[in-house]
């Protein structure tokens, strides 16, 4: 099968083929992990397969660039070290001082700590806007100015939805480009470029990779002169993925799919306990009637994904001592992994916004739903909100 004919097959397909043709010399099935930092050239300047240096290229990274270019239906791809790797490399190709961009108002707060505390002293500035409130965003930006609006839908760890093809529109009007974070999605559930989006970025590390064994990012690009910038600043910055790091993503990539159906599975049936449960104020989950960004999410989404945000009723103590009883859902930073992960926003992935306009609830714990038996994840929660009831 040519790798232009699984360009145009379905998404399990991609994920398995697109990217990689098996090798001619041994017909190795899988990229093998090309530890190497340099090439041989056929005299100066005679590259072999374009291979110079492997911080500009390596076969192992360009098998995994291939296929989540596939898969998120983009011009091209770029791997990065890290999710923020990746935000850093977009920011500094595609902003100067001067420019102002948009971002959540409830974004990661790595995300916002990159922007405001890094960007920000070299004379980028931010204004945040809620992503699912079209108004607010229109409001944000600063004409001529503003370069990126920048969202992430559903948002960490509020789960709040942003209308891509809305934004995108309104980033347009005003000479933007949109952003799209799909981490918390994946390309499995939504593909922001076919919706009018300019820019996918993705911390890799969570459900791309999906087994919480390496860190990673990405960006994927619709448009050849975006692609160019991204290309240019990712070799001249070097904040790229080695060749083992590569390997572990793409390998996680090609189930993407079923891991993400078996996320939302189990992710409805904890959302069906929580919602009756006394000891729960607020269950936040798209795929709620009653969530406010349900029925957008309903025409973008495939499904609602794995990540859950609920509220307790016996405020930020009460949620430290959840967090601190579950035991089948591990304590801990991090998302999208086969495990199930239970954490506190406010203490731990989103202290950097504490005191800002974007500090979270403290009653509020976020669950990254996993891939155990359901029935398992759903006891363990019983036992963390009214431990009495064993
Ligand atoms: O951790 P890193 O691979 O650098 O990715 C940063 C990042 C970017 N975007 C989103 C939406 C993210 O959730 C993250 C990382 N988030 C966590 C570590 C977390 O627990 O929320």
């Amino acid at each position: 099968m040519s790798q232009e004919h699984r360009f145009k097959s379905g998404f399990e397909t991609r994920a398995i083929h697109a990217g990689y043709d098996p090798d001619p010399t041994t017909g190795a099935v899988i990229p093998p992990i090309y530890a190497t930092s340099t090439y041989k050239q056929d005299g100066v300047g005679g590259l072999r397969g374009g291979y110079e240096y492997s911080r500009s290229g390596n076969p192992t990274r360009t098998a995994l660039e291939g296929a989540l270019a596939a898969l998120e239906e983009g011009e091209r791809a770029f791997a990065f070290a890290s999710g923020l790797a990746a935000e850093d490399t977009v920011l500094r190709s595609l902003t100067r001082p001067g420019d102002h961009v948009v971002i959540p108002d409830d974004a990661y707060g790595g995300t916002f700590r990159l922007i405001d505390k890094v960007a920000g002293p070299w004379g980028i500035e931010n204004s945040p806007a809620a992503v699912s409130d079209l108004d607010s965003v229109r409001a944000a930006i600063r004409p001529g100015r503003t370069k990126l609006v920048w969202i992430e839908t559903p948002t960490n760890p509020l789960l709040n939805i942003g209308d891509i093809e809305a934004l995108a529109g309104i980033a347009h009007d005003a000479g933007a480009l949109l952003v799209v974070d799909n981490t918390f999605a994946s390309p499995y559930l939504q593909q922001p470029l076919t919706l009018g989006a300019d820019l996918v970025v993705h911390s890799t590390t969570k459900y791309v990779g999906g087994h919480s064994d390496v860190v990673g990012g990405a960006v994927v690009v619709r448009d050849l002169a975006v692609a160019e910038a991204i290309g240019f600043h990712q070799n001249a910055m070097g904040a790229v993925p080695g060749p083992f790091d590569c390997f572990l993503t793409h390998r996680g990539l090609k189930t993407l799919g079923v891991r993400m159906d078996r996320h939302c599975d189990n992710a409805e049936l904890v959302v069906e306990f929580l919602v009756n449960h006394p000891q729960v104020a607020e269950v936040i989950y798209p795929g709620l009637a009653e969530h406010p960004g349900h029925a957008v999410a309903s025409r973008q989404m495939k499904r609602y994904g794995g990540i859950i945000s609920f509220r307790v009723t016996g405020g930020e103590e009460h949620a430290l001592e959840v967090c601190a009883r579950a035991e089948v859902f591990t304590l801990g930073e991090s998302l999208g992994g086969v495990e199930s992960l239970i954490e506190h926003p406010g203490r731990m992935t989103h202290a950097s916004v504490a005191g800002t306009d974007l500090e979270v609830p403290g009653d509020l714990i976020r669950l990254s739903v996993g891939i155990e038996t359901a029935e398992d994840l759903v006891a363990d929660l019983e036992r963390a909100l009214e431990p009495g009831r064993e």
